[in-house]
């Protein structure tokens, strides 16, 4: 599919200032692949669709979740985890995207999973990084991004855990498994 289709279809599903933050996403998704060799026409579909599903109505997505057989576990975690695995089945659903390398990538893009391939890996990264996030500790992961992907996405995991349990918020379980498959292998 070409990047306006693509674009097209998204606009309809978000709201302006989450279709700014896709944009952001999907440059830096390509600049990503482009130096850490990733196809570049995957991370611009995987960023482009990533939050397709992002501002569905939440029974829906339960609905999804339960039909789908979808872990169901997801539904005691908070509903902002489920936008990514609901996002993934309505992009295959309604916008027609098969490669399953894409749909993966949008399907983990908030917590990840262990052994994320390097698409995952630069999509959940893009969507920490993009030039529209402004939080604190996100220019450090900038420059982690220069020159070592797996450097970079620990610390951006570490720094969303950190922020869920200052929030007070239960984390979802596969985050957890992702960080520690991931600095178990920086061992
Ligand atoms: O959709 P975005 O805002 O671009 O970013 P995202 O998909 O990475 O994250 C969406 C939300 O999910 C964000 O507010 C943080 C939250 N989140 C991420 N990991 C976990 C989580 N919430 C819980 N409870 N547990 C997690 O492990
Ligand atoms: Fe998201
Ligand atoms: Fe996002």
């Amino acid at each position: 599919m070409k990047r306006e289709e693509a674009l097209e279809l998204v606009q309809k599903q978000i709201t302006a200032h989450r279709y700014q933050h896709t944009l952001g996403v999907m440059e830096t998704a390509i600049l990503l692949a482009e130096k850490y060799g990733a196809d570049e026409k995957k991370a611009e579909l995987a960023a482009i669709f990533h939050d397709y599903a992002k501002f569905r109505d939440k029974e829906e997505m339960k609905s999804i979740i339960v039909d789908q057989k979808m872990n169901p576990e997801l539904l005691e975690y908070n509903s902002e985890l489920w936008h990514a695995p609901v996002g993934a089945y309505l992009v295959e659903k309604e916008a027609g995207i098969t490669d399953p390398e894409i749909l993966d990538a949008i399907c983990y893009h908030t917590s990840g999973r262990p052994n994320m391939t390097k698409l995952e890996k630069i999509i959940y990264l893009a969507d920490y990084i993009e030039p529209g996030r402004h939080f604190p500790g996100v220019e450090e992961v900038r420059e982690m991004a220069k020159h070592d992907l797996n450097q970079a996405l620990i610390q951006s995991m570490k720094n969303t855990i950190v922020f869920l349990l200052k929030k007070n918020q239960r984390i979802f379980p596969l985050t957890f498994l992702t960080y520690n498959d991931l600095v178990k292998k920086e061992d």
